[in-house]
């Protein structure tokens, strides 16, 4: 069955944009010394670049497809069933630190589920691509998430913010350590999810992360055969919602530990 013409068009145009904003992402984080930076709450950081970054692409995105809607994680926006769902800077903290775990996501969703997901990482030269039904990709190479079956021998990632409180994250690790489970965390959670896509990770949970942080990640994830909790249930878009993404054999396990359905 060949794609509609419409997703070709929003997939390829997306991808434009994701490379200008990457650019423009990358000239910032390289010219730190002069980077405007503030906090929107506890280790919640904003810098200029992520203000800019969003304008940019927003007006892309607008004057491409002025019958889309847009929701980015800073300037907002509403739903309708044709959305893009933009986080200029996935990963500020580490932008900010100079750590150049961080990415541009875009995610294209139709009647509240994704079709496109694109996920750019330019200070690790990292391209991650999805199109629903049609696999996911890393620098335009396939890519498949790992058969890890063992929790013991597991690489998990657990992402957390100010979000959620500080026991709640401690004793989700504790879980995990307890199930023999290695932890990480990185502070990016589209690039954490990308990294179970890729196998480099078994698994990623995030008690509440935002649907502009992972929109584009769970495609990606999905695409590559991973096990995805149904994040895009509810209210996610405006309320956000907890997500996890595994190997399939893990799925159970991990789920038990995370208190996540999968
Ligand atoms: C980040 C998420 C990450 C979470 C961080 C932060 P931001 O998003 O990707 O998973 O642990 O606290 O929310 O704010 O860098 O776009």
């Amino acid at each position: 069955m060949s794609r509609p013409m419409t997703t070709n068009l929003r997939y390829y145009a997306a991808l434009g944009v994701a490379h200008e904003a990457a650019d423009l992402a990358l000239g910032y984080f390289q010219n730190r010394d002069k980077l405007d930076v503030s906090m929107k709450g506890a280790q919640d950081w904003l810098t200029v670049a992520d203000g800019a970054v969003e304008a940019l692409i927003r007006e892309r995105l607008a004057e491409l497809f002025p019958q889309d809607s847009i929701l980015g994680e800073e300037m907002g926006g509403a739903y309708s069933d044709c959305l893009w769902v933009i986080d200029p800077i996935d990963g500020t903290a580490n932008f900010a630190h100079g750590d150049p775990n961080w990415c541009v996501s875009i995610a294209f969703l139709r009647r509240g589920e994704p079709e496109i997901g694109i996920i750019l990482a330019p200070a690790l030269d990292q391209t991650f691509t999805a199109r629903s039904g049609e696999g996911a990709f890393l620098n335009g190479s396939n890519i498949r998430v790992s058969a890890q079956s063992d929790l013991s021998k597991a690489a998990i990632e657990c992402g957390w913010s100010a979000r959620v409180p500080a026991g709640r994250y401690l004793s989700l690790i504790e879980s995990g350590i307890s199930a023999g489970a290695s932890i990480k965390r990185m502070g990016s959670g589209a690039l954490g999810i990308c990294r179970v896509a890729t196998g480099t990770s078994d698994g990623f949970v995030e008690l509440h992360i935002n649907c502009w942080d992972v929109g584009a990640a769970i495609l990606i994830a999905r695409e590559a055969g991973a096990a995805c909790s149904d994040y895009f249930s509810g209210d996610a878009i405006n309320d956000g919602n907890p997500v996890l993404c595994c190997a399939p054999p893990l799925a159970s396990a991990l789920g038990e530990v995370a208190g996540i359905d999968i």
